[in-house]
């Protein structure tokens, strides 16, 4: 058996994905996601020029062997590019395998170990009122966690307030908007939000919170303390982590839970804080992390130290992606939570699949492969569009983490 043809599709039904595809010579096929946000077309080229003429001839079943020619035979390793491509390419292969065997992916990967896998949403607003209410929407939808953000009085912007109420899509398209950022008024702001949301709906439900990379250690260590009486399931991203070290300072301070990497391409990005247990949750996921095949190698590494999965699920990441999320948390034994964000109804379309959300979990049935797939009729009708996430400035002009 043989890859006979492989071609990238880019689409933007509300927003942009590139999605690859893999087809046999026995006509079986494949798809992975490819998304990058706000470097879609970097991939794409990385793909299409470097990667797949390297595919054409080869055996689609040795998904081990492709990988590591991947990996290994580009000499440059890692980075969110190179990453997300051997991604794609490794969801695509894992997706053909599933088909050939007549099975879903979860059961390649050891079978199932849950029934459904629990997922939060995101509710949130404009001030703390307008987050609250939407706390109440969302557990009347039969969340069981949900991820709380809401603005800061006093600025126009802040991280993680939608548009809508179900669809939270922070790319726009032109350039790059700017938006001013002032941490001490959101550590003042913050803990407060979350004292409301449990006076008005109890200690019942997981409440979480991503603080988007802006404290610093110390600030995060502070917000982290003021935030204990409301027993968080997790505080995502208190601080950016290329100094793994960091998080050490956070939690000698703090019992709330910790959780980090969405951003991060593989387990060398981890290794550190997976180890020295200085995290709870690893967000690392299967898009942006190296594929099925990676993702597999960090949360076992991680199980070791009893650090559980919390798979970032934003909308950025295409069905594709949330198929293969859903199947892997199907299986994981170390499974902690799968974010997801409603995609939009133009988007589910381009992409059918057999995953659903029944009463806070994600379920799906026994198809082979991944269980989704691309309706390229459809993606045809969406052109590509540049779009950029925002960029954060102090408000001395100073550039900071968005
Ligand atoms: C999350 C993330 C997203 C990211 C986005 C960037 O926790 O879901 O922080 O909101 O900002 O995925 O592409
Ligand atoms: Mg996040």
């Amino acid at each position: 058996m043989q890859i006979k043809h492989a071609y990238t599709v880019v689409t933007s039904p509300g927003r942009n994905f590139v999605t690859l595809k893999i087809v046999t010579d026995e006509g079986v096929y494949g798809i992975g996601d490819a998304t990058l946000n706000g470097r879609e077309l970097a991939v794409n080229a990385y793909l299409e020029e470097h990667v797949i003429p390297c595919l054409i001839g080869r055996d689609p079943r040795n998904i081990e062997d492709i990988w590591q020619y991947l990996y290994r035979g580009a000499y440059w390793r890692r980075g969110p590019v190179t990453m997300t491509a051997i991604a794609a390419v490794d969801m695509a292969l894992w997706d053909i395998k599933g088909k050939l065997a007549g099975m879903p992916v979860h059961q390649l990967l050891g079978g199932r170990s849950r029934d459904g896998v629990m997922v939060y949403g995101h509710a949130n607003g404009r001030d703390h009122g307008e987050a609250i209410e939407a706390v109440g929407r969302y557990i009347e939808m039969g969340y069981k966690a949900i991820r709380v953000q809401s603005g800061v009085p006093g600025l126009d912007k802040a991280y993680g307030v939608g548009k809508g109420d179900l669809y939270y899509e922070p790319a726009d398209k032109g350039l790059p908007d700017e938006e001013v950022w002032d941490t001490p008024l959101y550590l003042r702001h913050t803990p407060e939000l979350f004292r409301k949301v449990r006076d008005a709906y109890g200690y019942d439900h997981h409440l979480l919170h991503d603080g988007h990379h802006r404290m610093t250690p110390i600030e995060a260590a502070r917000l982290g303390r003021d935030l204990e009486p409301f027993r968080l399931f997790w505080l995502e991203d208190a601080t950016p982590a290329e100094n793994q070290e960091a998080f050490r300072l956070i939690r000698s301070h703090t019992t709330t839970p910790l959780a980090v990497g969405e951003i991060f391409s593989s387990l060398w990005d981890c290794k550190d804080l997976i180890q020295n247990q200085l995290i709870d949750y690893i967000r690392a996921t299967i898009v942006h992390a190296g594929g099925i095949t990676h993702l597999r190698r960090i949360a076992d590494f991680a199980a070791l130290h009893q650090v559980r999965t919390g798979c970032h699920g934003a909308t950025d990441l295409s069905p594709v992606s949330m198929a293969a999320a859903v199947n892997f948390g199907l299986w994981v034994p170390n499974f902690g939570i799968q974010e997801y964000m409603r995609h939009t109804e133009a988007t589910d379309e381009v992409f059918p699949h057999n995953y659903r959300f029944v009463n806070g979990f994600m379920e799906m049935d026994e198809v082979p492969g991944l269980g989704v797939d691309l309706d390229e009729t459809k993606a045809a009708r969406y052109p590509y569009q540049r779009a950029y996430l925002p960029v954060a400035r102090l408000r001395d002009g100073t550039v900071w983490n968005w």
